[in-house]
Formats: C-alpha cells, structure tokens, sequence
C-alpha cells in the first residue's frame, strides 16, 4: 500500500485496543505486519466463519449510519460462532470502499466496529482494505473457539425433543419495514412517524446470543442449534433437515414482541409474516431434550436471559409444521432472504 493508505489504515485501527487486551487474548502480533501471530490452546478447536455486508443488498445509506454498518458487519459473525456454541476470539476485517464513503465515514464505520469488538471480547488482529467503484462491501472473518469435540451442530434434533428460541423474532425486519417507509414519506413530506425504537435498534444493533449458546453447551443440553439471520421457518428448516425429523412449531407458544404487534397492527402487515419469515433476528433456535426443559429455562432465568419452548421434534420426513391455535398443521415453506432468485 501507499503512504496514503497506510496512513488511513493506522488512522482507523490504532489505539483502539490497549496492549492489555491484545496480550490477553494472545495475540502475538496483531495489525500491522503480513499475517497476525495468536497462540493456540490444546484443549479447544478452532471455528472459523465470514459474513459480508454489501451496500444496496444488506444496508442502505439512509436504513444505517456508517457506525451501525460496521457494528452490525461483526455482530452476524458473533452471531455464526454463537450458534454453535463458541466464543468469539479474533476478526479479520475486510473492505472495499467507493469514493462515496470519505475518511470521515470509514473512521465511524470503525467506531462501529470496534464498539461491537469491545463488548464480545474480539481481538481485531488483521484485514485488507481497498478501493470499490461504487457499492461499499465489508467482509469478517471471524474466529473462535470451542472444547474439542463439543461444538453444537443443526443435526442433532431428536424426536421427543423440544424446540426452543432465545427471544422474539421480526423485529429486525419491521424495523426495516419502517424505515423504508420513512424514507419514502420524507421524499415527499417531512412528517416524521414514529417507529418503535426497539425495532429499529434491533435491525441496526442486533445482540447475538453468545451467552445463550455457551449455556447451551456447558449444560450439554442443546442438541442442535442454529442462528436467525435468513428467518425462523428458514433456520427451522436448517435443522429438520440436517437432523432428518420434523420441527412442529405451536403458533400460540411464538414469542410476540408488544412492540411488534402494535407495529404490524397500525401498519396493516400480517406478524406471524415478519416472526417467520424477517430474517436478521440473530437469536438462535434450537433442539433440548424434554427431561432438562425446566432446567434449561432457570439457567437462563438466572442469568437474566430469555428462553422459549417453541415446538416439539417429531420422527417422520423432514419438514417444518406451524400448529395454530385451532389445532390444525400447516407445512411452512423454507422462505428466508433468498440472494439469487431464479428467473
Ligand atoms: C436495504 N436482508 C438483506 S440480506 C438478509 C435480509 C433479511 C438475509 C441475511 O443475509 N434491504 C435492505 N436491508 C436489508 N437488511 C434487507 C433488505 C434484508 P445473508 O444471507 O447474507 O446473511
């Protein structure tokens, strides 16, 4: 890289996190040089994941602030290590940035992204920065860990078993919804309406579940696990199939955020479409056996966290049912955020 270049990378990287922590989460050597040095741990395995955030695909300039790009970039790779019961360690941090995005921009990107490092704990140790004719694109790599041979995967859901979530879903997509609409509406007029602030933080601050996941697997309760970035009936799926059983969801046991309902009422939208099929919820669902069931639920009871009994695993062809208040199964299809449509 130019002087320029260097110049830039150092002012968006350095200092901001003390040796301390660096040496902490052993690293030998961080930004700076062709590869980072981290020391490893006999007793664990390593997880490996990347996720990339494409302007115009996952965010827009007036859906996010350059602070929540970034945040939100490192937090559905938080997200992936979660769902399989991990911790979170290092990132490498990958971006393409057009001219639209000035120094000024990509320093709060960074803010964004070392804020959400801060709070889970992740060394940044490395990345590649370059220029983009016109989309701004961020790519993580994450890395993490796990004891050996203990990591949660999507087949393990048994029949008898339950079907749990760890907070409610569609939030992330209503608050998208809004503000969208927003957006529209200040084309036109400036009559601002109100949108749920927790919708909305939700879709630009989401809170993967590390916590939740490393309950799971400490317990040795979760039998298979999976995160909501694609939506619930989409994840759902993940694991019937890999797990080869049926998912029955019971519409009446879904979490409802009140904020939601009252959103999707005034607003005219089906909930149960957003609860399913949003996306980008980053709560994780998965399977327990029924005799720790209560044990599980005052686990995270005690540490302040929710869980939901959402569902049972039956034998049979893979699938997932939603059974409604009434009683009757209807199949659900895999939906989610589908990237290449055919046609
Ligand atoms: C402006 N969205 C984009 S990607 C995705 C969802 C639900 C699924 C997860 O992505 N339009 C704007 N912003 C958004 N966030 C969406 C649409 C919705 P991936 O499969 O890449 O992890």
């Amino acid at each position: 890289p130019s002087q320029d270049e260097f110049a830039l990378i150092r002012d968006w990287n350095d200092g901001r996190q003390s040796e301390e922590f660096l040496d902490s989460a052993g690293i030998v050597l961080g930004i700076g040089d062709d590869a980072a040095v981290v020391s490893g741990a006999s007793d664990r395995e390593w997880l490996f994941a990347v996720d990339t955030m494409v302007e115009d695909v996952h965010f827009r300039d007036d859906t996010m602030g350059e602070a929540d790009v970034g945040y939100k970039a490192l937090a559905a790779n938080v997200s992936d290590i979660a769902a399989m019961g991990g911790v979170p360690r290092q990132a490498l941090v990958s971006i393409s940035a057009p001219p639209s995005w000035n120094g000024e921009r990509m320093k709060r990107l960074y803010d964004g992204l070392y804020e959400c490092a801060e709070r889970y704990g992740i060394a940044i140790i490395g990345g590649d920065t370059t220029s983009a004719p016109r989309q701004l694109v961020v790519s993580v790599t994450i890395i993490g860990t796990v004891e050996v041979g203990r990591a949660i995967r999507r087949n393990g859901a048994k029949p008898g078993q339950s079907v749990f979530v760890t907070g409610p879903t569609g939030l992330s997509a209503a608050g998208l919804h809004g503000l969208l609409k927003q957006r529209d509406r200040s084309k036109e007029t400036s009559v601002e309406e109100a949108i749920p602030q927790r919708l909305v933080l939700s879709h630009r601050r989401p809170a993967p579940s590390v916590r939740a996941g490393r309950i799971l697997l400490e317990t040795g309760w979760g039998s298979s696990l999976n995160d909501v970035s694609d939506g619930l009936a989409s994840e759902a799926w993940e694991i019937a199939e890999a797990s080869q059983a049926r998912l029955v969801l019971r519409e009446r046991a879904l979490p409802v955020s009140g904020d939601l309902a009252s959103y999707a009422g005034a607003q005219g939208v089906r909930l149960l479409d957003w609860m399913l099929y949003g996306g980008e919820d980053y709560v994780l669902i998965g399977t327990v056996d029924r005799i720790h069931e209560l044990a599980l639920k005052e686990r995270f009871r005690a540490e302040g966290l929710p869980l939901f009994i959402i569902g049972e695993v039956e034998s049979g062809t893979p699938e997932v049912v939603l059974e409604t208040a009434s009683g009757t199964r209807k199949p659900l299809r895999k939906g989610g955020y589908n990237h290449f449509p055919k046609g």
